[in-house]
């Protein structure tokens, strides 16, 4: 992997500019947003960083709106973005996954033209066992004439994004980005405290190495979903096995992904016949990422930046990685398989 090609010191501060320089009609509102961001990732890794330290773990009590139990954290890291975003005069409105409803810009606030979705901390079951989670963010235009943003501003196609980015809080704190020209990770330097360029122009494998998937819902899955899940275990004879890694945090399975190859899959169920991601806080920013980093992102039927969102908690099933590996499932779902053709994953493993 020759992504680390960083030869002198880049602030994350410095490479938004420069981006900037290329684009003369540039407002600067974009690249205001994306320090705002930084920012913002900076204060939630503070806070994901010293969770063991002070007794701030646990559950807080509150349901978010999709009734899960929230973490602290969660919560946490949702009011340190909207306070750190809802001031800068760039953006219109903004949407939480853990909140149920528009975040309006504050009357006493100006408004800009541009519009924030975030998934404040991903993963967040996770939390507690101290297992890297993320902050998963996208950027679209406004599109009513309004000076406030509505709804219509936030229910756009992911095609139409103008930027996307995560944070991961692993072993080390990076934040990676696109505003369309490409994919670029930046390392969070604890000591100074800036992020530092250390993975420009990233590249996902035409095909990968590693599979990401919950397989403990064979049971519910489709036939045709546990067929591709066989293809991708080498069980059909059809190609190499992928080595299986889930994290079960949507960041960290990406990242991984993004950099050594593969593909993540969270297949409708006969329980969530529509998936368990969301597609305005999850499966478009990363989607966009994906394919600018040369791979792609499906629902099984359509190109996930092209599927409509009709609500803001719309759910959306999600294969996304390495094109080819894409590719193959995107072939594999179109085609309906009758339930003997498919031996279930652990009878082939046994029989093997
Ligand atoms: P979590 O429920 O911990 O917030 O977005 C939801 C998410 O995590 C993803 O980060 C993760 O990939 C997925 O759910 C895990 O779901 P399963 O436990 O059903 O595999």
């Amino acid at each position: 992997m020759g992504f680390h090609t960083a030869t002198s010191v880049v602030t994350i501060e410095r490479f938004i500019i420069e981006q900037e320089r290329m684009f003369p009609h540039a407002t600067g509102e974009l690249s205001g947003i994306l320090y705002d961001i930084a920012l913002a990732a900076k204060m939630i890794a503070n806070k994901v960083r010293s969770a063991g330290l002070v007794d701030i773990l646990g559950a807080e009590g509150k349901d978010n709106v999709q009734g899960e139990a929230q973490q602290k954290l969660d919560v946490i890291a949702n009011d340190i973005i909207i306070k750190a975003m809802d001031h800068g005069g760039r953006l219109c409105a903004m949407a939480s996954e853990e909140e149920p409803d528009i975040i309006p810009i504050p009357d006493n606030f100006r408004c800009g033209k541009y519009c924030l979705l975030f998934d404040p901390l991903d993963g967040s079951s996770n939390i507690d066992v101290n297992v890297p989670v993320g902050t998963i963010l996208s950027v679209l235009q406004k599109r009513t004439n309004g000076i406030r943003g509505e709804m219509e501003d936030l229910l756009q196609r992911g095609k139409y994004q103008k930027a996307a980015g995560y944070i991961i809080y692993g072993s080390s704190t990076m934040l990676v980005y696109t505003t369309g020209q490409g994919v670029h990770g930046f390392t969070l330097d604890p000591a100074i405290g800036e992020f530092l360029l250390s993975h420009p122009n990233m590249r996902i494998p035409e095909s990968g190495r590693y599979l990401s998937v919950n397989d403990s819902y064979e049971q519910v899955w489709d036939d045709n979903v546990r067929a591709l899940m066989r293809r991708y275990r080498g069980l059909d004879g059809e190609q190499r096995a992928m080595s299986v890694r889930y994290v079960g945090s949507l960041v960290a399975d990406f990242h991984r992904n993004l950099l050594g190859g593969g593909i993540f899959a969270y297949p409708a169920n006969k329980k969530s016949p529509r998936g368990k991601l969301r597609l305005l806080y999850e499966a478009n920013p990363l989607a966009f990422i994906c394919e600018q980093a040369g791979g792609l992102a499906t629902d099984g039927a359509n190109r996930i930046m092209d599927v409509k969102p009709l609500e803001l908690h719309q759910r959306v099933p999600l294969f996304i990685g390495s094109k080819r590996d894409v590719e193959t499932a995107s072939a594999m779902l179109a085609q309906p398989v009758p339930a003997s053709a498919v031996p279930s994953l652990s009878a082939a493993t046994a029989s093997t």
